[in-house]
């Protein structure tokens, strides 16, 4: 299927005939055909093949034209012509956020501005302040988006890392000769990107272990390789490091490589006030150099007179206090979790019909799953009109008797500029359960930003604000809004906020998901999901959850379907108190 590729291909286009002054109707011509391609639910080479590729919405003759000759040839003249000229870093200039393609070009004209490298060292000296429309403040943002731009870079998303690892896992398991085999780290913490990949394994053949790791084929160089230890670096950059421990001190390993080094630290520090040492080999009496635990993190933390502390909650951030005085919380777990209650359709955005999703849904054990598909203002995620979430409703209450899990029917209702609802109350009422979401207008200054987010949580009909901040990693910055005003007004109306599990949203993140909760607000963890196995991000957004202090009981979606469906209906006209 080259549909992703032409997309990505035609998006490139756009930018080029955008750097070489097209007018913005032929630029916008191949994004919109580029977003066509992405959606698109058939391979593009099928509507092509049955000569209907101008039937696809954006694309009229001239573009079907240019994907029937890169079909055949793989190529496209016109794009190798754009790029004729221009260094192959240049693009890589467009990913920078606020920089625009003329700005760029000019950059490269005046002063050579071939890529990243160079903007960052010439914003850095000043210099690119010589060139026509660039200020101090222009200079000050592009500093904050390169530095934006490299840290996706530099740190793996965790959810790529989880993929990653578990496949390193899967060999050692299968051929390497390994018996106990953990992942440790800020990947075990489930921090939302990681620099490495820490694995600690057991084994009675250290050197077969080390063999096969060092040989796996996603191996790109081996850094370093010892009896018990070795560094490789993987085809995506990330490094691992993995270690042979003894089983004995298998317990204190994985212990010390979790960390976090703050938390080590502190431990240490207790540990020291009670006469014993702490290291990766086990904790030792100090008199007596005698070895009281090892074999398992609970002994090691249980010598110090401490529960085990999740290691989520292990970032020196009140959790050895917590731990010391018995208030350590019962975080939330997979198995509290009731339901999924942010979900997309083919109907908008989503890449399966209704009936998919369901039953993917009930094979993950849901008791419920939301269909909250766009609503109209998202157009670009072909939100639905009145008569089509009509016409959805119609037939999620003709398919609802065939399945044991309760479809509800929902919402991601835009909300627009002023605050209001992209839907009439008329048919909000209709829904079991409305999100709220901002998809436009994102530079609105603060103040607004806020009231209008503020004003939406007060809509009666409006259940749970989704990705509360907006942000992309590493492609658009969150905007910028008073959170705790956000806190307090859904705390006052007895809303939720979304703790958005998409492995590009990530939102809210563990900071502000703990600031919310402790502010008394509850909080939803959803998938968002587009593609069906989607609804497996359900872990990453327990990650957050559980690095933020969250127990069940503040969890919306952890509620029976009756108590979820009270919840919220609670503020609305004519219910009952
Ligand atoms: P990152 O940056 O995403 O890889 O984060 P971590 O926490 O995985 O950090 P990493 O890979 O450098 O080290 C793994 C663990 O090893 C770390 O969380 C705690 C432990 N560790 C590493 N260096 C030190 C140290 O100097 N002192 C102590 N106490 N622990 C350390
Ligand atoms: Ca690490």
């Amino acid at each position: 299927m080259k549909n992703l590729e032409l997309a990505r291909l035609f998006d490139e286009m756009a930018s080029l005939l955008e750097v070489a002054n097209e007018s913005v109707f032929r630029v916008r011509a191949y994004t919109r055909a580029a977003q066509t391609l992405e959606t698109l639910g058939e391979s593009v080479e099928a509507v092509a093949a049955r000569g209907e590729l101008e039937n696809l919405p954006g694309i009229g003759r001239e573009l079907a034209a240019k994907v029937d000759e890169y079909l055949a040839s793989g190529r496209i003249a016109q794009l190798d012509e754009l790029r004729r000229g221009l260094p192959p870093t240049f693009l890589t200039l467009l990913e920078i956020r606020g920089l625009g393609p003329k700005t760029a070009r000019l950059l490269y004209d005046r002063l050579g501005v071939d890529g990243v490298e160079r903007l960052e060292a010439l914003a850095r000296s000043g210099e690119i302040l010589r060139v026509p429309g660039i200020r101090a403040k222009t200079r000050e943002n592009i500093l904050k988006a390169i530095a934006v731009w490299k840290a996706g870079r530099t740190r793996t998303p965790l959810a790529r890392a989880r993929q990653i690892a578990a496949g390193v896992a899967e060999a050692l398991a299968a051929h390497g000769g390994a018996d106990r085999i953990e992942v440790a780290g800020s990947l075990r913490r489930m921090r939302e990107t990681v620099k490495d990949i820490d694995i600690l394994v057991t084994s009675t053949e250290p050197a077969r272990v080390i063999e096969t790791f060092v040989s796996l084929p996603s191996v790109l160089e081996v850094t370093a390789r010892g009896d018990t230890k070795a560094s490789v670096r993987h085809a995506e950059g990330l490094a691992i490091d993995l270690r042979v421990v003894e089983p004995d001190a298998f317990g204190a390993a994985l212990q010390y490589f979790t960390g976090s080094k703050d938390h080590n630290v502190r431990l240490r520090e207790l540990a020291r006030r009670q006469g014993l040492s702490v290291s990766e080999y086990g904790v030792f009496d100090e008199q007596t150099g005698a070895r009281v635990a090892g074999t398992t993190e609970e002994e090691v933390y249980g010598v110090l007179g401490l529960p085990s502390i999740p290691p989520e909650l292990r970032e020196n951030a009140g959790e050895l206090e917590a731990a010391r005085d018995g208030r350590l919380p019962a975080l939330v777990t997979r198995a509290a979790i009731r339901g999924d209650l942010h979900a997309h359709t083919d109907a908008s955005d989503g890449h399966h019909p209704l009936e998919q999703l369901i039953e993917a849904a009930q094979a993950r054990g849901h008791e419920y799953i939301i269909v909250s598909d766009h609503s109209k203002s998202a157009t670009v995620a072909h939100g639905l009109g009145v008569d089509e979430l009509r016409a959805q409703l119609a037939q999620i209450r003709a398919l609802q008797p065939r399945y044991r899990i309760r479809i509800l029917t929902g919402s991601e209702c835009d909300v627009l500029a002023d605050g209001t609802l992209d839907f009439p109350d008329e048919i909000l009422k209709a829904l079991d359960l409305v999100l709220a979401a901002v998809h436009s207008r994102f530079r609105q200054p603060r103040h607004e930003m806020t009231a209008r987010i503020v004003r939406a949580l007060a809509n009666p009909y409006v259940s749970i604000l989704a990705h509360p901040t907006g942000r992309r990693l590493g492609a658009r910055e969150p905007y910028d809004v008073d959170l705790d005003a956000v806190f307090a007004a859904a705390r006052a109306h007895g809303k939720a906020v979304e703790i958005n599990a998409s492995p590009e949203r990530l939102d809210l993140n563990d900071v502000h998901a703990r600031r919310a909760t402790e502010l008394g607000v509850s909080v939803a963890i959803s998938t968002d999901t587009h593609w069906l196995e989607n609804l497996d991000n359900l872990e990453l957004g327990l990650g957050i959850a559980r690095r933020a202090w969250i127990g069940p009981a503040q969890v919306v979606n952890a509620l029976p379907l009756a108590d979820l469906l009270a919840w919220a209906h609670r503020g609305r006209p004519g219910a009952r108190e």
